[in-house]
């Protein structure tokens, strides 16, 4: 399992590189990234929030964690409409906020195999995949807020590993 970097760790603003060879190491990373998603639970985790900065992205929306996605290098090609949902992110625990983006999306990726692949998402797959690449990019679903917001967020965050440390040193 690898440990989830936490709003607002500066690491979480890597801009990720691109994957050149799908090979051993990079299916052991999405393999290990899937294990760290399925036992947080969540249900999208970019590899920028590993402190990963390559373009790797898993997703699993079902709720019996049997229908993994393997996002390799994912480009949104083509987007329509837009949608609002409550979003929230493993790197930032405990918050939830409205977010707008796009509700129809066509998606170019590898997979696990290594081939490209193109295929059309809606709901909250497109959010979730709009969310992903959003890390991809160093960038949060907290940055789509008011700074007001974000601010409180960023505070409580802080206040809150202030607390852990504090127990830790104990
Ligand atoms: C991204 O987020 C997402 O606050 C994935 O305490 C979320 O898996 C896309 C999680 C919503 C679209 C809609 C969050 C787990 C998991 C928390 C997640 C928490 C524990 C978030
Ligand atoms: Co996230």
């Amino acid at each position: 399992m690898f440990p989830i970097l936490v709003f607002p760790d500066p690491r979480l603003r890597n801009i990720a590189k691109p994957v050149s060879d799908i090979d051993g190491p990079v299916i052991d990373t999405l393999d290990k990234m899937l294990a760290t998603m399925y036992q947080a639970p969540g249900i999208g985790l970019a590899a920028t929030q590993v402190n990963l900065p390559q373009r790797l992205v898993v997703i699993d929306l079902s709720e019996t964690q049997d229908k993994p996605l393997f996002l390799i290098n994912p480009e949104i090609i083509e987007q329509h409409g837009e949608t609002k949902t409550d979003e929230g992110c493993l790197s930032v625990p405990g918050f939830y906020e409205p977010v707008y983006r796009a509700a129809e999306l066509l998606v170019r990726t590898q997979n696990r195999e290594g081939e490209t692949i193109e295929f059309e998402a809606d709901d909250l797959l497109a959010v979730c995949i709009q969310h992903e690449i959003d890390h991809l990019n160093g960038k949060l679903f907290v940055d789509h807020i008011s700074q007001l917001k974000r601010s409180r967020i960023r505070s409580q965050l802080l206040k809150r590993a202030k607390k852990a440390e504090q127990k830790n040193a104990k």
